[in-house]
């Protein structure tokens, strides 16, 4: 099958022609309808965090089954399928509690499946897999715990987005902050992600949605994703419109969505007395945070978020449900539609703040 080899940091995404070994025990094959191109991939490419390699990144994807392994009891062929990125077993200590985005799986991938190999290759060369999931090839061997069975009405490429970008974004405003509603609400950095919790903030009934990015199109996007007020970080001061917007109080929460220190910092400087900022982003390995600590005395509270503390087989229904009837946009998320071919345009556009999601259609 056809999928796109990260070798080396710094380098191009290369199209190889990869064996893929059918799934083993609790494993399925799914023939990948699409695959969103998401900053965290971006990351591994560019050295920012490191993952064992080649490997075939992409971990927002959406599909339908091929074929099950043996022991496979959630799923049939012919279903059709969001991936999540962190396998739920069900069973670890984090799953029974209700943590189920901290799953123990998680961290038994290590580039690999559940088993410690890889059913990936490219003639006698290992390549490894990415969160269980390698959206970034025709098909892919996942763990049943990473399916999530959608309903078929619904349009296969688009629901690649849910996996990622929506459920990581709306997550973080509906399940880590559980936002009021009412509330004032600063997202910084609109990308693919910030866009989802700035339509996030809108469910949870928040009254004032600033965002802040440093691109005028990011801007005018996140309007349409029902912000209230743009804030231009590369011209504007940032704390001073949002000390205005929110009549010098400053906001109820601040949402960190690019993945650095300063825009930690400054999501902080944007929180008011009591109020809660939450990182979503993740910064390069080895970053450091300073903080002042007055900003937590004041009863601020920091909060961190992986995948917006969901529960993939709970909620990723409940917000395909939510687009399709039309309270939630998808739609208007993909800027660009590309071939697998094409995907290292897709991530110098992304790089470049030109898009808001681009997604790779199979
Ligand atoms: N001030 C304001 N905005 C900025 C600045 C700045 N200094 N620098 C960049 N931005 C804007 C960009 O213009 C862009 O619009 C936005 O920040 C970032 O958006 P994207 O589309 O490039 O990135 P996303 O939305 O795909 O990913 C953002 C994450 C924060 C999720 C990502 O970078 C990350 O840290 N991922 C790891 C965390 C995670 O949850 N991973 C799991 C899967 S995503
Ligand atoms: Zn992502």
């Amino acid at each position: 099958m056809k999928a796109a080899v990260l070798y080396e940091k710094f380098q191009p995404l290369v199209i190889e022609n990869l064996e893929l070994e059918g799934p083993k025990e609790h494993e399925v094959l799914v023939k990948i309808t699409a695959s969103g191109v998401c900053h965290s991939d971006l990351h591994y490419m560019k050295g920012d965090r490191e993952h064992p390699m080649p490997v075939v990144l992409g971990h927002e994807g959406a599909g339908i089954i091929e074929e099950i392994g043996p022991g496979v009891t959630y799923a049939q062929p012919g279903d059709h399928v969001v991936l999540s990125f962190v396998p739920t077993c069900g069973r670890c200590s984090y799953c029974v509690k209700g943590r189920q985005n901290l799953c123990e799986a998680r961290y038994q991938l290590r580039g690999n499946m559940l088993d410690g190999t890889t059913r990936l290759r490219n003639g006698s060369q290992e390549v490894h897999h990415f969160n269980g999931l390698s959206t970034f090839g025709e098909y892919a061997v996942v763990p049943e715990d990473s399916l999530v069975k959608i309903r078929e009405d619904a349009p296969l490429d688009r629901m690649a987005l849910i996996g990622c970008g929506v459920a990581t974004g709306v997550g973080s405003v509906i399940n880590t902050a559980k936002v009021k509603p009412g509330s004032s609400v600063v997202v910084i950095g609109a990308g693919g992600v910030g866009l989802n919790v700035i339509q996030g903030a809108v469910l949870a009934g928040a009254e004032a949605i600033i965002a802040v990015d440093i691109y005028g199109n990011k801007l005018e996007n996140a309007l349409q994703f029902g912000a209230t007020h743009m804030v231009d970080a590369s011209g504007e001061d940032v704390l001073e419109r949002v000390k205005d917007i929110t009549r010098g109080e400053m906001a109820d929460y601040a949402f960190e969505v690019i993945g650095s220190t300063d825009a930690i910092n400054q999501a902080l400087a944007t929180t008011k007395r009591g109020g809660t900022t939450v990182v979503v982003g993740v910064t390069p390995t080895g970053a450091e945070l300073k903080i002042d600590p007055d900003f937590l005395h004041l009863d601020r509270i920091l909060m961190g978020c992986t995948y917006g503390s969901c529960y993939p087989r709970a909620d990723m229904p409940m917000l395909i449900d939510l687009y399709m009837a039309r309270r939630l946009k998808l739609d208007e998320l993909i800027s660009a539609t590309l071939k697998l071919e094409d995907i290292n345009s897709a991530f110098e556009a992304l790089d470049q703040g030109e898009v808001a999601r681009a997604i790779i259609r199979y």
